[in-house]
């Protein structure tokens, strides 16, 4: 069996993060998703809308996505590789090049273009 193993916030979850997560489970037999804690949004100076219990509640609700945990740092990547003993690991290509490090092949996939939490902020907020 292919695990197949992605992280993100996914806060205000749109069509991109659909995309992303179909596209990874169409690589394997097995999709593991990490969905960011809110601590480590807040280190990256990002606050999410939506609580990390919701975002995860979200993201284990997909038919596409058989388990899901919180990431608690960007740095460990490799550590929630061999925990869940991943085969391959998929982002989108805002992050091409910075998980080439880990200990199973990585796959970036082009982003849906058009549609962003930040975008989804700005109509929400800013109008
Ligand atoms: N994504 C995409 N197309 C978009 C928006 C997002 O393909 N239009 C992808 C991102 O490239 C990422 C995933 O969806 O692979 C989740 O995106 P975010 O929720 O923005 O997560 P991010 O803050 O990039 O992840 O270890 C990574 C961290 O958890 C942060």
């Amino acid at each position: 069996m292919k695990k197949i193993i992605t992280f993100g916030t996914f806060d205000l979850f749109h069509i991109g993060h659909v995309n992303i997560l179909e596209r990874s489970k169409a690589e394997g037999d097995y999709l593991i998703v990490g969905v960011s804690s809110d601590e480590l949004n807040l280190k990256k100076n990002k606050k999410s809308i939506f609580s990390a219990s919701d975002r995860l509640r979200i993201v284990s609700s997909l038919r596409c996505v058989d388990e899901v945990f919180i990431e608690e740092s960007l740095e460990l990547k490799d550590f929630y590789v061999k925990k869940y003993n991943a085969d391959l690991l998929t982002m989108g290509d805002d992050w091409k090049g910075h998980f080439d490090w880990v200990s199973c092949p990585v796959k970036y996939f082009e982003r849906t273009p058009d549609i962003s939490t930040t975008l989804l902020k700005h109509i929400i907020y800013d109008k």
